[in-house]
């Protein structure tokens, strides 16, 4: 009764479609970034300083790490006060952060998340208002890797010596490199820690400001997943209801020896054009067959 007859005038073979197995957008974005960098936010009021302790204030996105009673603060000063300290030398808004009061003083920021293959710099500035007296000011900018700040370990340093302590009046540019990051560091924070600890006492401290990141290395992907494209074999036949159809594969030529593998299980006719997909012929060439039943 059940009887096996090789369909062959509805049989359409396509070749060359892709198929692409792909799934949400892929998209780049850098996971590490400089907060409030220019120490504009929050505001204060021009002509003031608002120390770390005085005023129960720091700027947003900045720690306070070490150092005594009022040794941090942001300054916002009136343009006559710019221009008794810092002469005609550019501004960057109207904020700086200062740090160090003759003592060992320091504000940081986690700059997020590192990734393995990726290196950091670090640039800004950092100023000299008014030591006429000739202390050095014993300032550093450092990079460092932890899953806590205080539990970090130092990774790059830069100071007074490799930068140049800045002549009163002035601002020096500064640049902090990191060395590429390893396996074992990835997945951890990135900090950095603008520190001053210059000995003599006030008002042997430093001023920064404009401070940004920038990442060389391997691309970042976020919101992403694997996505290859293959080539891609449809087969198409004219399905007849209450007939049951099977897709079979094998390796040309065609022959009588052929051995015939099943592609798909047994598909019911539905009256249509049904379409099944090979997704396995991709490295080798395959001939096509449907088989009815009924
Ligand atoms: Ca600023």
């Amino acid at each position: 009764m059940n009887q096996n007859n090789r369909v062959q005038k509805s049989l359409t073979r396509r070749l060359g479609a892709l198929a692409a197995v792909c799934g949400m957008a892929i998209s780049a974005q850098a996971q590490v970034s400089v907060q409030n960098g220019s120490f504009e936010s929050q505001a204060i009021p021009e002509g003031s300083r608002y120390y770390d302790v005085l005023h129960s204030y720091m700027p947003d996105n900045w720690t306070k790490y070490n150092g005594g009673a009022n040794s941090v603060y942001t300054d916002h000063r009136t343009a006559a006060q710019w221009s008794t300290d810092y002469g005609t030398s550019t501004r960057y808004g109207n904020q700086v952060l200062g740090v160090g009061r003759g003592e060992i003083s320091s504000a940081y920021q986690n700059l997020g998340i590192v990734t393995a293959g990726e290196s950091y710099t670090l640039t800004g500035l950092v100023g000299n208002p008014n030591d006429t007296t000739g202390n050095a000011g014993q300032f550093s900018i450092s990079f460092s890797v932890g899953t806590t700040y205080g539990g970090s370990t130092t990774i790059a340093t830069v100071n007074h010596t490799t930068v140049g302590d800045p002549a009163k009046g002035t601002w020096n540019p500064f640049t902090l490199v990191s060395p590429v990051i390893t396996s074992d560091q990835s997945g951890q924070n990135l900090y950095v820690l603008l520190r001053c600890e210059g000995t003599g006492g006030w008002p042997n401290y430093r001023e920064f400001d404009n401070i940004a990141i920038s990442t060389t290395g391997s691309t970042l992907v976020t919101n992403g997943v694997a996505c290859a494209i293959q080539p891609t074999v449809s087969v198409s036949w004219m399905a007849t209801n209450s007939v049951t159809f099977q897709v079979q594969w094998t390796t040309p030529p065609v022959s009588g020896g052929s051995v015939w593998t099943d592609l798909t299980a047994p598909i019911p006719g539905n009256g249509a054009i049904n379409t099944v997909m090979d997704y396995g012929s991709s490295l080798t060439k395959r001939a096509y067959r449907v088989l009815a039943t009924y």
